[in-house]
């Protein structure tokens, strides 16, 4: 993986946390991901059904807006593009919003992304890791377990949700979380578009 830091930015070697509210108790049984908005119908899939998915294994930069960057952090997870044959999206979906949870709201932390890059390897619910300085291991409840999003490095970390709980389909951008409070729309490291 290229070695580019954005504007701005610093490198660190460890993987700082961040988030706002409480850390969610993960109960495989009750845990669901609901795919919803501009879809002909809407679905519903369990942790097993979830896991079940084909998954995908990739290396990528995290770009934090608080100005930390994590090179080559490897992670294995489900990409995104495997949920979209799950559903029937509108032909004019053009953004979507990845919730999670914030405060025992299973919809209370939530990003908009467009959706057309997010097709590739690059974009991924993960929930097993490893790097430079750490083998295999479980993503910690801390970063997100069981599933969480990492977006491609285009974008700032704030629009990989955390304890993921479904994606909406949109026609048009709506903010999300960060969003409302002036984080940018489009959140590109690389631009530094870091408030609107
Ligand atoms: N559910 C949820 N996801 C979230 C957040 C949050 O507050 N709640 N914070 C975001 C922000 S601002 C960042 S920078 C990243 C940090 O991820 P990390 O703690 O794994 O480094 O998570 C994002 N995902
Ligand atoms: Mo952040």
């Amino acid at each position: 993986m290229d070695k580019l830091l954005p504007p701005g930015q610093f490198e660190t070697e460890k993987w700082p946390i961040l988030h706002k509210g409480d850390i969610p108790v993960f109960n495989k049984t009750y845990w669901n991901f609901k795919l919803f908005g501009e879809v002909k119908e809407e679905k519903i899939l369990s942790y097993k059904e979830f896991m079940e998915l084909p998954r995908t294994i990739s290396t990528v930069n995290m770009h934090c807006v608080t100005t930390w960057s994590k090179f080559d952090t490897t992670f294995e997870g489900i990409a995104l593009r495997e949920l979209l044959k799950l559903v029937e999206i509108d032909e004019e979906v053009k953004y979507i919003k990845i919730y999670g949870y914030y405060n025992g709201d299973r919809f209370g932390y939530s990003a908009n992304l467009p959706l057309e890059p997010l097709l590739g390897e690059d974009s991924l619910f993960v929930y097993r890791w490893k790097d430079q300085h750490h083998d295999w291991q479980d993503i910690d409840p801390k970063h997100g377990y069981p599933l969480r999003f990492i977006p491609p490095e285009t974008f700032y970390l704030w629009k990989g949700s955390k304890w993921v709980s479904g994606i909406e389909f949109m026609k048009e951008d709506e903010a999300g979380f960060w969003e409302e409070f002036g984080y940018s729309m489009t959140a590109n490291p690389f631009k530094e578009e870091r408030y609107r």
